[in-house]
């Protein structure tokens, strides 16, 4: 059902369905060794609230937002070092999810590593911290299912809704890599392997 919609006509989409199916245990060690050298935080927009998502990073970047603005950071700004390097396997990943979606070399040095419990939601926004929009943006998304806000090139435009399931992966690029996109709150739920959460991953190439 997913697959066919996407399927459809959702032009620089492309899913991955279980791309990561079965490596979801590794895949969340390698997430704990990163959140145990930078761990969970809660984020404050320029607006001054709280995010309901908890973030962390790796890679030579991270995508780190406060009172004055959102960008990106070498600095882990809770403890001023540099982000834990992204494991190996995680690049790896990534490439070759971009590669099947037509984005040959992919090479993120930045993830945005996002979690999720139950309410926590992400308002629509367009992602247009990163240098170079040529790129693609790789999702991963582990743990329980969301439903994603897949919307247009303006805030207004109607948006469909996707359900991402753990192991799925999706490429974001081209034609739709600023489009307005979100997340409804998480539903109550216990998943096999990350419990009570839903972790995401995005890829992405910032500098
Ligand atoms: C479409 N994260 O971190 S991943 C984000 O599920 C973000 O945590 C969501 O939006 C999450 O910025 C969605 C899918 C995604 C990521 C980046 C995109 C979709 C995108 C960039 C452009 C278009
Ligand atoms: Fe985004």
């Amino acid at each position: 059902m997913t697959a066919e919609l996407f399927a459809l006509n959702l032009p620089g989409l492309t899913q991955l369905p279980g791309f990561a199916h079965g490596e979801e245990t590794a895949l969340l060690a390698a997430v704990e060794r990163v959140i145990a050298a930078a761990p969970w935080r809660q984020v404050i927009t320029p607006g001054g609230k709280a995010m309901s998502v908890q973030m962390s990073n790796c890679g030579a970047v991270g995508w780190i937002s406060d009172r004055r603005g959102y960008r990106y950071s070498a600095a882990d700004p809770l403890s001023g070092r540099p982000w834990p390097a992204m494991p190996e396997g995680f690049a790896r990943l990534a490439a070759r999810a971009a590669a099947v979606a037509g984005f040959a070399g992919f090479a993120p040095d930045a993830c945005l590593i996002n979690l999720y419990e139950p309410g926590a939601r992400m308002a629509l926004h367009q992602d247009r911290d990163e240098v170079d929009v040529s790129a693609p943006i790789v999702s991963l998304s582990l743990g329980l299912p969301a439903v994603f806000l897949w919307g247009g090139a303006a805030r207004a435009d109607k948006a469909a809704r996707i359900e991402l399931h753990s192991g799925d992966v999706v490429v974001w690029g081209g034609a739709a890599r600023l489009n307005f996109h979100g997340v409804l709150p998480l539903r109550e739920g216990v998943h096999p392997v990350l419990g009570r959460r839903r972790i995401n991953l995005t890829f992405r190439k910032a500098l």
